[in-house]
């Protein structure tokens, strides 16, 4: 059997890279999209895989990387995140435009058009990694929660509409995953984000990753549909058990 190939999208860190990591351990060739090119070119590197400039937000950039590679059976779109937590009446609008943009739009952009190379593989995978924000809102977090909302409804939507179609969906929900994530959020600011993790044993990006190799291994007539995932210490969003 030849290699199978993934695609990974926001891979240059976090659940991206630990992804990538992971799929590439299991015998993926894996193609590793992301706009920081330096550090996707040492994950390649590391990894024996494929570093290729990505710019979800951009449908040129999105075309340029679907014609640098050579097939696809995986792809996981990953690439997304969050600008600022902020009450709708006080919002920015840039900010909600941002997460649309990347979190919605990118998804649609790159699954649209490795749509055909998933189905040509004959057993296709995709994996959104969504948040548990895609399925509850919570105050001051609209932006985000819109978002990831739409998000998994774009990729919901593609279960129904690819049935009878050899390409399996899996959306993963997280909870919080310790990751460049919140500093994103904040906007660079590290005490803040540190917060979020305080007090808490959360999850790290290596416990999504193995979700995600566990996903792509099952036999091909298995759909795990949807997998919300959450530290011990995390009931919903902002509801935590934090020590001290
Ligand atoms: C990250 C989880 O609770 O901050 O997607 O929205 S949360």
């Amino acid at each position: 059997m030849s290699t199978r190939s993934a695609v990974v999208t926001g891979a240059s860190s976090g659940i991206g890279a630990a992804t990538a990591r992971k799929l590439a351990e299991m015998g993926y060739h894996v193609y590793v999209g992301a706009r920081r090119l330096d550090r996707l070119h040492r994950l390649a590197d590391e990894i024996g895989g494929t570093a290729v400039e990505l710019d979800v937000t951009s449908a040129e950039s999105v075309q340029s990387f679907a014609d640098a590679i050579d097939g696809v059976d995986v792809l996981v779109n990953n690439a997304g995140g969050a600008k600022g937590l902020a009450a709708v009446a006080d919002t920015d609008v840039d900010d909600w435009r941002w997460m649309w943009e990347t979190n919605v739009l990118g998804t649609l952009r790159v699954t649209k058009t490795l749509l055909p190379e998933l189905i040509a593989s004959g057993d296709g995978l995709i994996v959104t990694v969504t948040s548990i924000a895609a399925l509850t809102p919570y105050d001051y977090g609209a932006g985000y929660t819109s978002a990831k909302h739409a998000q998994g409804v774009l990729h919901r939507t593609l279960r129904g509409e690819l049935l009878g179609k050899p390409v399996r969906l899996t959306e993963i929900a997280p909870g919080a995953v310790e990751t460049e994530f919140s500093l994103v959020r904040f906007d660079g600011d590290a005490e803040r984000a540190a917060k979020v993790y305080a007090g808490i044993d959360p999850l790290v990006a290596e416990d999504i990753a193995d979700v995600i190799g566990f996903v792509a291994s099952r036999p091909k007539h298995v759909n795990l549909d949807q997998i919300v995932v959450k530290p011990r210490d995390q009931a919903d969003a902002g509801r935590f058990a934090r020590r001290g």
